[in-house]
């Protein structure tokens, strides 16, 4: 560790330091962060731009009182290195170490729990008018990504900036990416905006700033007047907000700390709204990063070698992303009608090949779901076959636009939903364990969950009609693909059952025996905890059937009848247990009780309604009880009573 960042335990600390000393500083904490996520892996890039940025922010103001706000979250590394966090670094992302995101339950520092972007900007004019009402006057921050920016939530929080009569500074961080580059029209104009500057353009704005800031605070709308007449005729990213009304600075240099320092001291002291527009550099100080700031965006542990990254081996088996991939794809060079819309995720959602491959059959719609899930819908009206590739967490914010515009009109949507489940080092804003609660209410909603590799090709194919015997009509209702963010399970844990079609509503016997008691039934990648619980009480002499359900809705009734002939269920998921697939076969066997009939007993195995921290994704799982012995174990319970 740096000999500076050795002195740095808080932000008082910082504040003793000569401003002169931050540059020292950030370069430290840039070796410190490199560090550690090179041994833990996390978000890099971003955070390598942001370092300066932060580091001005927490040295003019005093975030004990003042309110820092961050979208996303995933750049705030410098933030919790200097606010009395810097040793919990080796357990970054892990049990009992310390999120990747911005956690309230950690820090006073930290406001918001966060993970999500277009928030930032909302929850910061709620904030300001807070304090205004409280007659305080600690200042408001809000940091927010350009591809953050042009989230729609993010918009709609602009509109209303009117509604803050007080100080409230927007830190727009404009890196010109987004986890890949950033796509639609304000970025094209950031970036017209970007490449007119020179870095002469960005000291002569620092200065302007600053010369005309002695009467801020004094007569603020006079000051920002004069600003703007200043720059106006150099600087048009600045027309963007101006016609929305939000007094607009920059862009200036985001990796000028001792300049930053003086623009937050005199920016802070505007009694109105504004935006300071900073240009950074996403990965910057570590060269790999800085040419591929896509790949660095989020890594695992990697090795460095100089400035250089020694490269991982490959992993033993892929995963259901790139089985998802590599399969749509293919299915795609069939059928011309296959279209995949992604919102800024095309790497994650394992679109890499599709996007080469048929650049004109794919959207990425840039952090934008609820538009992605629309424009879905009308491709599905016009005769295509969308396919919406969005994580199970972010699909989130289309609730209303699958219900409307997808199920209302019983449209032909296929959605794939990636990191469905628990996520692991991500946590609890990231976990995908609502999908099935918030779209099995839906009328016309086809909810389906391969079991593995096998499985996720036949539940594309099946989705998208691929395997009927006209293949061109597809399915004529949405379907849900729901699969983790998890390798494929091994080839033995993959029956023979598994490689029949997908048929609506129909799930496949996996294992079934006269003498069983228990049926376990299981929705999705889980099959292989199924499994491996069969065989472990298969080994102690007792029999199991082990059904693999393929559908949540509809639920088969072929699960139903196994309570007509008296074998106690066991449904298990990587779901909340709330509204999850064991709470259809519930309601479903409720139906049957209503008729008066005594049923045998069902056990439901999933996650709490209670947040799961990070930790990787198999120690998740454990925790919330989906494992082989854990099934086996409820098993033997049921068997006993
Ligand atoms: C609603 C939502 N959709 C998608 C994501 C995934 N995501 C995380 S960071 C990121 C890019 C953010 O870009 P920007 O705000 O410009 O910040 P930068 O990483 O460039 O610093 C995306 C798309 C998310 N966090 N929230």
């Amino acid at each position: 560790m740096g000999q500076l960042l050795e002195q740095i335990n808080s932000p008082d600390d910082l504040k003793n330091l000569a401003v002169e000393q931050l540059v020292e500083l950030s370069d430290e904490i840039r070796q410190f962060i490199l560090g550690s996520v090179s041994r833990t892996g996390g978000h890099l890039a971003s955070n390598l731009g942001a370092v300066e940025l932060t580091l001005a922010m927490h040295y003019v103001f005093d975030f004990k009182a003042d309110k820092l706000l961050w979208d996303v979250g995933h750049q705030c590394y410098t933030h919790k290195i200097i606010t009395g966090r810097k040793d919990k670094f080796t357990r970054l992302r892990q049990a009992d170490g310390i999120s990747g995101f911005p956690n309230p339950d950690e820090s006073e520092y930290d406001q918001f729990a966060v993970g999500h972007a277009g928030t930032s900007i909302a929850t910061a004019i709620g904030m300001a008018i807070g304090q205004l009402k409280q007659k305080k006057k600690d200042k408001i921050i809000a940091l927010i990504g350009d591809a953050s920016i042009v989230n729609g939530a993010s918009f709609e929080a602009l509109n209303n900036l009117g509604l803050v009569k007080r100080q409230l500074l927007i830190v727009l961080n404009d890196n010109s990416m987004a986890i890949d580059a950033t796509v639609g029209a304000v970025a094209k104009y950031f970036s017209r905006v970007r490449l007119s500057q020179t870095y002469e353009d960005l000291r002569k704005t620092t200065r302007n700033i600053l010369e005309h800031t002695p009467v801020i605070g004094k007569s603020v709308e006079e000051a920002i007047e004069r600003i703007k007449k200043s720059i106006r005729m150099v600087f048009p990213a600045s027309q963007m907000f101006e016609s929305l009304n939000v007094p607009y600075f920059g862009p200036v240099d985001g990796h000028d700390v001792e300049s930053l320092v003086q623009l937050f001291d005199a920016l802070g002291e505007l009694e109105h709204p504004a935006i300071l527009h900073v240009y950074t550099s996403k990965g910057k100080g570590f060269r790999p990063a800085d040419s591929r700031p896509s790949k660095f965006h989020s890594t695992g542990p990697f090795k460095m070698n100089g400035d250089e990254v020694e490269t991982q081996a490959d992993t033993i088996r892929p995963s259901f992303t790139s089985i998802f991939g590599e399969h749509l794809t293919k299915l795609a060079e069939k059928d011309d009608k296959i279209v995949a819309i992604t919102s800024a995720m095309c790497d994650g959602t394992g679109l890499m090949d599709f996007r080469k491959r048929f650049s004109d059959r794919f959207y990425d719609v840039g952090i934008a779901e609820s538009a992605a899930v629309d424009i879905a819908a009308g491709l599905a009206r016009s005769g295509l076959k969308p396919v919406v590739c969005i994580y199970s967490t972010f699909l989130q914010r289309s609730f209303d636009q699958i219900f409307q515009e997808v199920a209302l009109q019983n449209l032909p949507v296929v959605f794939c939903l990636d990191r469905s489940g628990v996520v692991g080092s991500d946590g609890p804003t990231h976990h995908g364990l609502m999908d099935i609660g918030y779209l099995r209410m839906m009328p016309n909603m086809v909810l389906t969950a391969p079991a593995n590799d096998v499985e996720m090709k036949l539940a594309l194919e099946f989705a998208l009609g691929a395997d009927s015997p006209s293949p061109s009509e597809g399915l004529d209702s949405p379907v849900v693909i729901r699969y983790p963010k998890d390798l494929v399970p091994a080839k033995k844990l993959v029956p023979a059952a598994c490689t029949r079609p997908f048929k609506l509503g129909k799930s496949v016997i996996v294992k079934k025996s006269k003498d069983s008691s228990v049926a376990i039934v299981s929705y999705g990648s889980v099959l292989a905890e199924a499994l491996g619980a069969e065989d472990i009480l298969a080994k102690e002499g007792i029999a199991v059937d082990v059904i693999n359900a393929r559908f949540a809705a509809p639920i088969d009734n072929k699960i139903l009848s196994l309570l007509d002939d008296g074998k106690n269920i066991i449904t298990i998921e990587d779901h909340s247990l709330s509204c999850g697939f064991g709470s259809a076969v519930l309601e479903a066997a409720a139906e049957k009780m209503e008729r008066g009939k005594q049923l045998p007993t069902i056990r439901v195995l999933g996650a709490p309604r209670s947040l799961i921290g990070q930790d990787s994704r198999k120690a998740q799982l454990t925790r919330v009880g989906i494992t082989a012995d854990k099934i086996a174990k409820t098993a033997r319970e049921m068997i006993d009573s």
